[in-house]
């Protein structure tokens, strides 16, 4: 049962749990490596790069959905949690996969998608059938309301996530079954004890007994949803629909919920669990969901720093919200800080399968050269942070956003497309042309695209005679693996050398506290980074992150006074310009560290 033996305790006092300081990495499996010639990656893919990943630093492999499912939401529908989405492999894929990552010292955790299932699941088969068929509970069924035409209406005026309303019309019973996201995805009911249980035994001790180590739980803050179903305020005028993540995010028995599914489940197991809290931008609320002490989750992700850019309401998502460095600071602190002097634990990422490319987004991607040095300055900026790092597949090569000429009919993405079908249906050209651009920098689909590990065809993706499922990144011949490997100034290289550097001197950057300085700064990111606890004040280590976010070279402060220490007792630890340059000023996207403590040669 379960995992074997914690092997990675990378810990602050030997008495954390392996987690903490543990490097994760996300695989997307269907742009990860395909074997078999199908241009849709697969797990024996996955499998074969398994060294990679392990040469990299990574402790811990994050897969995203590849259980069965008719993919109208790429796996995030599933229709049989217990059996493998076939273009992907088989249940003995999966045991190989948790068998070589263990064989490794590697932990693997899937995602777990439990707020809804597929239309096509037989939860939901049986449930529509009929009203008083036992599972009718197990989702959520509301009756139509009319209105003063005698028209059927929806019960209440909500917008999903994916454009349109949360509740489509089932003919078979006459009433509407609600959804969050598309249709095809229509939400479980957990008030229903019988349903969690069935979640509980089917979809996570399932793959526990099979060994895997955790799960990464999609939307985890929606589980519970206010039980009055009424309408949301209108606070957006031009729309019948109405955006109300107030009324299922953090509803009245979420912190029940959790709290039995970490009784009953993840800690029998021991297992990792890292929750996705969408909409939850207050640290207060959040807190309660990672406190050690309330045993819920270990983890979560909170989005304000990654969804920066994003637009308002839920249908200008796609309206580009230009944000200054100031504010990126801001949020990154805010969400450092929270955990001060609490038995909480946070997550470090700039990166996943639902956002733009980091370097297009935080980055400059205006020539090679500021390509290249950016992507290491991120690298340095996430490396450095306190919680446990979360790396997107791609992320560690400098991997961007799709060339902003290629047509709308490359994103594939079901947000993408109805965004964008939305604004087109609407006849304003405006609308159309800002959508547009907006998914040029923002869309999940630039996550998507196939890995690019060579300058073979399909970049070494799938054969190349193989159709790739998503188009191949035009710039594959120069930003791969195979080009960045070996090569010392290269983004793929720094990241391996970071990762090596945040767990040796891991009680600062991974459980350090984060002391943000200059935070008006437009142009030049500094922060502390101090051990906690020790001696005192004087004693503890620190380090100093100074990161040039703009092209131009900057003055650099006064080193040894911001550590603190005697100007001798200051050092340089690392540069994304490998060595310290002009001691007085920053190059354009240059980072570096200083530190008051010994370093080692
Ligand atoms: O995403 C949940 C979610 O609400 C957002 O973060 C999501 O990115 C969406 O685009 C918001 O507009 C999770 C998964 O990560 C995502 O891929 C799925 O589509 C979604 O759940 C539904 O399962």
């Amino acid at each position: 049962m379960g995992s074997p033996q914690n092997t990675i305790l990378v810990d602050r006092h030997g008495q954390e749990p392996w987690w903490k300081a543990a490097t994760f990495y996300q695989v997307y499996p269907a742009s990860f490596k395909d074997s078999n010639g199908d241009g849709w990656g697969d797990l024996p893919g996955l499998i074969s790069k398994l060294d990679y990943l392990d040469d990299l630093g990574v402790d811990c492999v994050w897969v995203c959905p590849i259980f069965e499912s008719p993919q109208a939401d790429m796996g995030y529908d599933v229709s049989d949690y217990r059996k493998i989405h076939a273009p992907y492999g088989t249940l003995a894929d999966v045991d190989t996969l948790v068998r070589e990552c263990h064989a490794r010292q590697m932990k693997v955790i899937l995602d777990l998608v439990v707020n809804h299932t597929s239309i096509e699941h037989q939860w939901f088969k049986e449930s529509r059938s009929s009203k008083d068929n036992p599972k009718r509970s197990w989702y959520i069924w509301k009756p139509p309301r009319f209105d003063e035409h005698g028209n059927r209406q929806p019960p209440t005026n909500w917008r999903g996530y994916f454009a349109g309303s949360t509740w489509a019309w089932d003919e078979t019973t006459s009433e509407y079954y609600l959804h969050l996201y598309a249709p095809e995805q229509p939400d479980l009911n957990w008030d229903n004890p019988e349903c969690r249980a069935a979640i509980y035994q089917e979809t996570m001790r399932f793959w526990l007994d099979r060994g895997v180590d955790g799960f990464r739980i999609d939307t985890v803050n929606k589980f519970s949803k206010h039980a009055d179903y009424t309408d949301a305020p209108i606070s957006d005028p031009n729309s019948s629909l109405q955006p109300a993540p107030e009324m299922w995010c953090n509803g009245p028995r979420i912190h029940e919920f959790i709290h039995e599914m970490n009784r009953e489940v993840l800690a029998p197991y021991s297992a990792v669990s890292v929750g996705e809290l969408s909409n939850t931008p207050d640290p207060q609320s959040v807190l309660p969901y990672v406190s050690a002490k309330r045993q819920e989750l270990d983890m979560v992700f909170e989005f304000s720093a990654i969804r920066l850019g994003n637009g308002n309401l839920f249908g200008g998502k796609y309206s580009y919200q230009p944000f200054t460095l100031p504010t990126l600071k801001a949020m990154t602190s805010k969400w450092q800080r929270f955990i001060d002097g609490t038995d909480g634990w946070t997550t470090v990422f700039c990166e996943n399968h639902d956002n733009g490319r980091a370097v297009s987004r935080f980055g400059d991607t205006s020539t090679h050269e500021f390509w290249r040095r950016s992507a290491k300055t991120l690298a340095l900026w996430q490396t450095t942070m306190t919680g446990s790092l979360f790396l997107y597949q791609g992320q560690e090569i400098g991997m961007t956003n799709m060339p902003a000429a290629w047509g709308i009919e490359e994103y594939k993405d079901i947000e993408a497309v109805n965004f964008y079908n939305e604004a087109v249906a609407s006849g304003d050209q405006a609308r159309i042309d800002k959508t547009k651009h907006g998914l040029s920098i923002l869309a999940r689909d630039h996550s998507r695209i196939p890995f690019q590990w060579s300058e073979e065809p399909n970049a070494g993706f799938c054969s190349g005679e193989a159709s790739p499922w998503m188009r191949v990144h035009d710039d594959c011949g120069t930003i791969n693996v195979e080009a960045q490997t070996g090569d010392p100034e290269s983004i793929l290289e720094f990241y391996r050398g970071m990762l090596k550097l945040r767990k040796k001197h891991r009680n600062v950057f991974v459980f350090g506290r984060h002391v943000l300085l200059e935070p008006e700064d437009e142009h030049v990111w500094i922060y502390l980074k101090e051990e906690q606890g020790g001696d005192g004040a004087s004693t503890r280590k620190r380090a100093l992150v100074v990161m040039n976010f703009s092209r131009e070279e900057r003055p650099l402060l006064d080193v040894a006074a911001a550590l603190g220490c005697e100007g001798e007792a200051a050092r340089f630890l690392v540069g994304t310009d490998g060595v310290e340059s002009k001691i007085s000023s920053l190059k354009g996207w240059e980072g570096r560290i200083y530190c008051n403590f010994e370093v080692a040669v």
